[in-house]
C-alpha cells in the first residue's frame, strides 16, 4: 500500500545568507515572491503538478515561518493519506543525529523515511529556484536512458557559469565530466540542482560518503564527482524553460522584475502547471482616489494612496498619499508612509518606512545611491531619511 515509485526530497533548510537581511528571520524558502508566492511553492507545485505525492522537506535554518506556511500542504494539493508532505527536521537518534552538514547528508539522515516507502526512485529538489517543470517527463528520460542518476541541466550565461555545478556531456548526453562551481568553467551547462537517483544507487552512495572523513557532505562537491568516478550511469537531461536560481539579492531582483517584462505571471495560472499557493486570505486592494499604477502587481489587502511604477507590491502593503514607488519590490505587509520616494529597492516584511524618507538608487532626491538597496524585515526608517 505505502511502496511508491518515485518521491521527493525537497532541501529547505540552508541558510541563504547570500539574500542578506531577506534571511534573518526566515529561510530562503519561505521568501516572498512575486507578490503572491513564497519561493518554495514553485517546487512544491511541480511536485503536484507532476502527480508526485510524497514529498519530505528538510528543514534546519529558522523553519517556524516554512513550517507553519506550508502546514498540512493542502494548499499544493500534498495533504493524501498514503503519502503526503512531510516535514523533516534534524533529529538526534540513538547513534546518530545532529544539525545537517550538508545536502547529501541531509538525506543520509532521513533514510528511514525513505526506507519506509521503499520507492525505486528519488527526486532531489532544492527549495529556492523559479520553474515549471514536469518531473515526470524528467523521469521517463532517466529510464530511456537507463540512467543510474540524472540531472536536471539548462545552458546559462557563460559569466554567470562559476555560481553552478557545470558539466560536460557526450553526444548521448551521458555526463564526462563535471564540476561544482568552477572557477574557470568549461561549459556553460550548469546543473539546476534537480535530480533523480534510483534509490539503490543513492542509498549506497550516501553510506559510501558518510565514511570519507575529507567529505563535506554536499551532492555537488563530493557525491556526485564520486559516482562519476565510479563510471556510474549519470546522464543530462536538458530543461528548456524558464529557470531561475534566486539565491542572490540580484538574481532574486531580477527575477521578480522579469515577471513584470514577460507577463510570466499569467504562466504561472496555466491549468496543467499552476504555481499554488498558501497566502493569506485577505481583503481585496484598496485603491485610493489619488493612486496611480503603472506595470505592477499589487497583491491582496493593500492600500494603494500614492503612486506605483514597475514595481511589486505583496499582499497587505500600505503606500501613503505623494508616495513614488519605483522598480521595487515590497515584501509582505510593509508599510511606506506620506511623501516618499523609493526606488530600486527591496522592502522587507513589516518594515515600516516613515514619512518623507528618499531610499535607493535614482529615487529623486537622492543622488548617492547606486544599484539595489534592501532593507531587512521588521526595520523601522526613521522620517526623513536618505539612504
Ligand atoms: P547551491 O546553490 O550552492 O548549489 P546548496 O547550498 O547546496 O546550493 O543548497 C541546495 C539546497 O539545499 C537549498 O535549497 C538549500 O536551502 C538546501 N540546503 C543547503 N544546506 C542544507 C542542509 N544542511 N540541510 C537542508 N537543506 C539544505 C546547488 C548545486 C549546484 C547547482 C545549484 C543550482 O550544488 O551544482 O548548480 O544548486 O542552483
Ligand atoms: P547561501 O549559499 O546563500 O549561503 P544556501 O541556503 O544555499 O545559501 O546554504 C548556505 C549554507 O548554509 C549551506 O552550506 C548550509 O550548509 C548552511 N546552513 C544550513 N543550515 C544552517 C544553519 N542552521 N545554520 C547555519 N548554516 C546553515
Amino acid at each position: 500500500m505505502r511502496k511508491k515509485e518515485c518521491i521527493a526530497m525537497l532541501l529547505a533548510g540552508g541558510q541563504g545568507s547570500r539574500l542578506g537581511c531577506l534571511t534573518r528571520n526566515i529561510p530562503k524558502p519561505a521568501v516572498s515572491f512575486a507578490g503572491k508566492y513564497r519561493i518554495i511553492d514553485f517546487s512544491l507545485s511541480n511536485c503536484s503538478n507532476s502527480n508526485i505525492d510524497t514529498v519530505g522537506v528538510l528543514t534546519q535554518y529558522k523553519p517556524f515561518a516554512l513550517n507553519t506556511y506550508i502546514n498540512m500542504g493542502s494548499a499544493w494539493d500534498l495533504n493524501c493519506l498514503n503519502g503526503g508532505i512531510h516535514i523533516l527536521p534534524p533529529f538526534v537518534g540513538e547513534a546518530q543525529g545532529s544539525w545537517y552538514k550538508g545536502t547529501a547528508n541531509a538525506i543520509y539522515q532521513n533514510m528511514d523515511f525513505i526506507n519506509f516507502y521503499n520507492p525505486e526512485y528519488i527526486l532531489i529538489l532544492s527549495g529556492d529556484h523559479i520553474y515549471q517543470m514536469d518531473y515526470y517527463e524528467m523521469l521517463s528520460y532517466h529510464k530511456q536512458k537507463n540512467a543510474e542518476v540524472t540531472l536536471s541541466a539548462i545552458a546559462v550565461p557563460w559569466e554567470e557559469a562559476s555560481r553552478f555545478g557545470v558539466m560536460v556531456t557526450d553526444a548521448g548526453g551521458r555526463i564526462i565530466r563535471f564540476e561544482e562551481k568552477p572557477p574557470r568553467p568549461e561549459s556553460n551547462l550548469a546543473s539546476m540542482g534537480v535530480y533523480i537517483f534510483n534509490w539503490d544507487v543513492l542509498k549506497e552512495a550516501l553510506l559510501e560518503d558518510e565514511q570519507d572523513p575529507q567529505s563535506d557532505h554536499d551532492f555537488g562537491k563530493n557525491v556526485l564527482p564520486r559516482l562519476l568516478q565510479q563510471e556510474k550511469r549519470l546522464y543530462s537531461y536538458l530543461f528548456q524553460g524558464y529557470w531561475r536560481d534566486v539565491g542572490t539579492i540580484e538574481s532574486y531582483y531580477n527575477a521578480n522584475m522579469e515577471v513584470l517584462q514577460e507577463e510570466r505571471v499569467d504562466k504561472f495560472f496555466e491549468l496543467k502547471q499552476r504555481v499554488f499557493s498558501n497566502e493569506e486570505i485577505l481583503a481585496p486592494q484598496h485603491l485610493g482616489e489619488r493612486a496611480k499604477i503603472h506595470n505592477s502587481l499589487i497583491g491582496n489587502g493593500c492600500t494603494i494612496l500614492g503612486e506605483v511604477r514597475d514595481s511589486i507590491i505583496a499582499s497587505g502593503v500600505y503606500v501613503g498619499e505623494g508616495t513614488l514607488i519605483e522598480q521595487s519590490i515590497l515584501l509582505p505587509n510593509s508599510e511606506i508612509h506620506e511623501d516618499v520616494r523609493l526606488c530600486k529597492t527591496i522592502l522587507g516584511e513589516n518594515a515600516i518606512v516613515r514619512a518623507h524618507c528618499r531610499i535607493g538608487d535614482k529615487a529623486e532626491g537622492n543622488p548617492s545611491q547606486e544599484g539595489i538597496t534592501v532593507i531587512g524585515d521588521h526595520l523601522h526608517i526613521p522620517e526623513g531619511t536618505v539612504i
